[in-house]
């Protein structure tokens, strides 16, 4: 009992914190994203390119989750944007008091997009709320199409889903259909994309549904 009592502690006192950093974002009209998926399922791929493909129009800042390392900071930062590492040292997620300390080193009122790529792990991160407008859950068909079903919990929080490395879909025998209506069952609201981060394909869906976002949220403030 004992045990369960102090999990629960632990996350009243995320969530709390997590409600401080939504309110620091919401006053700086930020929109917050949690990138969430498995080790090596293209999330930093997917944020130099979408980065990329929008930094022209919108100020991006990043913060990076590994257990040690920062092979991604240096990734993004190559990008001329502001960038913060987070070292786990062993912690399988962030939590929301690291995120608050990782952005006091941001000019807030520069920022549009705050993307926050969690630790690499679909389960551990599904627990603990950062503040973030919405998780953005990211899986890579040569995951399975198989892992909605099994790992309901992260696809039941998505506010965005991407089947991502799209490319590889023929070689590793992943099922669409299959997939989408597995995530459909379990979240009946995120939009699913399809994309492929190396080749460019389904980007530009991807790119326009997250520039509306930013617009409509600013279009929130103003009204
Ligand atoms: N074929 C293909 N490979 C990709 C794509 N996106 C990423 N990759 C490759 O997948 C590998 C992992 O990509 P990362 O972007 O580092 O993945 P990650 O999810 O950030 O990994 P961690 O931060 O370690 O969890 C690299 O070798 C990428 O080049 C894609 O769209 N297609
Ligand atoms: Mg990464």
């Amino acid at each position: 009992m004992t045990e369960i009592k102090i999990l629960k502690n632990i996350l009243d006192e995320n969530r709390h914190r997590a409600d401080d950093n939504r309110q620091v974002f919401n006053k700086h009209g930020i929109l917050a994203l949690n990138f969430i998926a498995s080790p090596g399922a293209g999330k930093t791929t997917l944020l130099e390119k979408t980065i990329f493909g929008l930094k022209d129009r919108l100020n991006f800042a990043v913060i990076e989750g590994d257990i040690t390392g920062d092979y991604d900071a240096r990734r993004l930062a190559a990008l001329g944007i502001p960038v913060v590492q987070i070292n786990t040292e062993g912690g399988c997620h962030l939590d929301a008091g690291m995120v608050h300390r990782a952005y006091q080193d941001f000019r807030l009122d520069k920022v549009d997009i705050l993307a926050v790529e969690n630790v690499g792990n679909l389960v551990c991160p599904a627990e603990f709320d950062l503040g973030e407008a919405f998780k953005v859950v990211v899986l890579s068909v040569p995951e399975g199409d198989d892992k909605p079903a099994k790992y309901p919990l992260i696809f039941s929080e998505a506010g965005a889903v991407i089947f991502s490395k799209i490319d590889l879909l023929k070689a590793v025998n992943f099922g669409l259909d299959k997939a989408r209506a597995d995530v459909r069952r379990i979240n009946r609201e995120a939009p699913i994309f399809e994309l492929s981060a190396a080749t460019g394909q389904g980007m530009g869906e991807w790119l326009e549904w997250l520039s509306g976002k930013v617009e409509s949220m600013k279009g929130d403030e103003a009204g």
